[in-house]
């Protein structure tokens, strides 16, 4: 059987998350190109996968035959962390895996959530400054994570996982806006976590081969 999960993205947040999480789990993968700008997340046949014709979307084979497909990037990464146990969430404690959860929630909720209505709203006319607001309440809660970054040098616990891969795509993407004086700790879990091989590879998964 061929267990080899489809991505189907581009080069966005939401997509390079996932293609960092299939490379820190080591799990086969082939990219789908949905091109956002000519349209193509709008064409049937992606509609027929995500009805929402958005990106990311991932296809995989299940022993039995069948296939999973599932979008939402954030309930892809926790399906890739049960696929490849021990790679992306820690097994075994409970505590650990607690607090490593809470941390990935942390940033998809309370980082990423507001970071990208601001975006949205940032993008709309005569929404007064509710786009700023979301964007300081996003940079605020960044600003309250530093403590995150533990003696391992993760933020996830004992080793990279889930939130390590949070954070480091939503900070990557306002690494300019950063007060980083503000996050030592932060800083140098950054200028670390982006130089990993699975990471750097993560982030090529879109480019034209
Ligand atoms: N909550 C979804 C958001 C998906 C999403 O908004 N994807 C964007 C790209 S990052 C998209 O497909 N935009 C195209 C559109 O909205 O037309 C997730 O985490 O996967």
């Amino acid at each position: 059987m061929n267990d080899t999960i489809e991505l189907h993205g581009t080069r966005t947040g939401n997509c390079f998350r996932v293609a960092i999480a299939l490379e820190e789990a080591g799990l086969a993968y082939r990219v789908v190109h949905v091109d956002l700008a000519s349209g193509e997340h709008q064409r049937p046949e992606h509609l027929a996968l995500n009805p929402a014709g958005k990106v990311p979307t991932i296809v995989a084979s299940l022993p039995d035959g069948r296939r999973l497909v599932l979008s939402q990037s954030n309930a892809i990464l926790l399906y890739l962390a049960e696929r490849a146990p021990g790679t992306l969430l820690p097994e075994g404690d409970p505590t650990e895996r607690a607090l490593a959860l809470e941390r990935y929630l942390y940033f998809v909720t309370d980082v990423i959530a507001p970071s990208h209505s601001g975006f949205y709203l940032g993008r709309v006319p005569a929404t007064g400054n509710g786009a700023e607001l979301l964007n300081q309440r996003s940079l605020d809660a960044i600003y309250a994570a530093d403590h995150m970054v533990g003696a391992s040098g993760f933020i996830s616990g004992n080793h990279f996982g889930l939130a390590d891969i949070a954070a480091l795509t939503m900070l990557l993407s306002i690494e300019q806006k950063l007060d980083w004086t503000r996050i030592p700790r932060l800083q140098r879990w950054f200028e670390t976590v982006r130089t990993r091989h699975a990471v750097i590879r993560g982030f090529k998964a879109f480019d034209p081969s």
